[in-house]
């Protein structure tokens, strides 16, 4: 029933909007009030992004860029398998700084690949698109701007080569474990035996590393969090005050979630799209994203679980981060 839904639905720039602004309302509207993290990637949050990456504290970039830096050829050799053509296909690319090191080994192997890299932001893969083929020489790359499984669907679609799909960062922490075995399910379901996943997590560690990435000093995170409700006041006409909201992380060592959260500093009403009204007391939250961190052995179980055999495991040096190789 919102105006913004009755826009025209065939632009599918219009039709973005249409299911932000629904993920919004639903998510404000609900008790307790809650935002998807998925959106905190426009070229805004892109920006904070890479910002945080290059921060002291925020160590899972570091590790897996050390895994993909130092294990090139073993990684690589472990997906090429029996040396037949395939795709490799990243969920969320980013700027795939961790991926280029095994595209540039692959290419120079010769290995027969495409490289398809899947993102949410329209923006990384306009980039990815622009700069790789320059500055990886013969990369056979095509872009897919979307969700994941959208685009998965759509990969299948063009090509019926095996494939390698890459999950790196953590990414699958950004769900809740359950959803993340869930995710797992549906990601085999898209592929056949034989085709491959290599899935980065992030391990549980000294509660006080954890925590402290996600509460940088400079405090890109609280920005990094705080861009969601500044890109929903640009995107969906709405007056959020984001100095009336505080970044809250925690980070629970039992179970290994780290959930962050922004906390009103006052009793307070947003209008959403100029017509919405959100009423917020003084100390109410809203729940902004979950950064799981897991044990080796849970690694194993959700890939087990969820009809795939792991065959691989690389770590850095900490053992804080785990690329794990899974076949379907
Ligand atoms: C990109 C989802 C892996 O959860 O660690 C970083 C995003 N959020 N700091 C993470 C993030 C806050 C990051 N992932």
């Amino acid at each position: 029933d919102s105006t913004l839904a009755h826009t025209d639905l065939n632009d599918p720039s219009k039709t973005k909007t249409v299911l932000f602004y629904n993920d919004v309302i639903t998510g404000l509207k609900s008790t307790p009030k809650r935002l998807n993290s998925k959106y905190f990637y426009d070229a805004n949050g892109d920006k904070l992004f890479q910002e945080l990456m290059n921060s002291p504290e925020y160590y899972p970039t570091d590790c897996e860029l050390e895994i993909f830096s130092e294990k090139t050829a073993e990684i690589a050799d472990a997906l090429i398998a029996d040396g037949d053509a395939f795709d490799l296909i990243e969920l969320g690319a980013g700027d795939a700084t961790k991926s280029t090191y095994l595209l540039k080994y692959l290419l120079e192997k010769k290995a027969d690949f495409t490289y398809l890299p899947i993102d949410i932001s329209e923006n990384v893969i306009a980039y990815l698109n622009m700069t790789l083929p320059v500055t990886l020489p013969g990369l056979q790359i095509t872009g897919l701007n979307g969700e994941y499984f959208h685009m998965l669907t759509k990969a299948a679609s063009i090509s019926s080569r095996r494939k390698v799909v890459l999950f790196l960062g953590s990414n699958i922490g950004n769900m809740p474990i359950n959803d993340a075995i869930e995710f797992c399910r549906e990601l085999r379901k898209h592929l056949s035996p034989g085709d491959m996943a290599l899935i980065g997590m992030d391990l549980k560690k000294d509660p006080k590393v954890v925590l402290a990435a996600y509460n940088d000093k400079e405090g890109i995170t609280k920005r990094f969090n705080l861009n969601l409700l500044e890109r929903i006041n640009r995107e969906l006409n709405s007056n959020f005050d984001v100095s009336k909201f505080e970044h809250y992380p925690t980070y629970d060592p039992e179970t290994g979630a780290c959930k962050s959260y922004l906390i009103s500093t006052a009793d307070q009403r947003v209008t959403i799209n100029g017509k919405e009204t959100i009423a917020f007391l003084k100390d109410e939250y809203i729940y902004m994203e979950i950064s799981q961190k897991f044990t080796i052995m849970q690694a194993d179980q959700i890939a087990i679980n969820t009809g795939f055999v792991p065959v691989g495991q690389f770590f850095d040096t900490k053992k804080w981060f785990i690329d794990a190789i899974w076949v379907a």
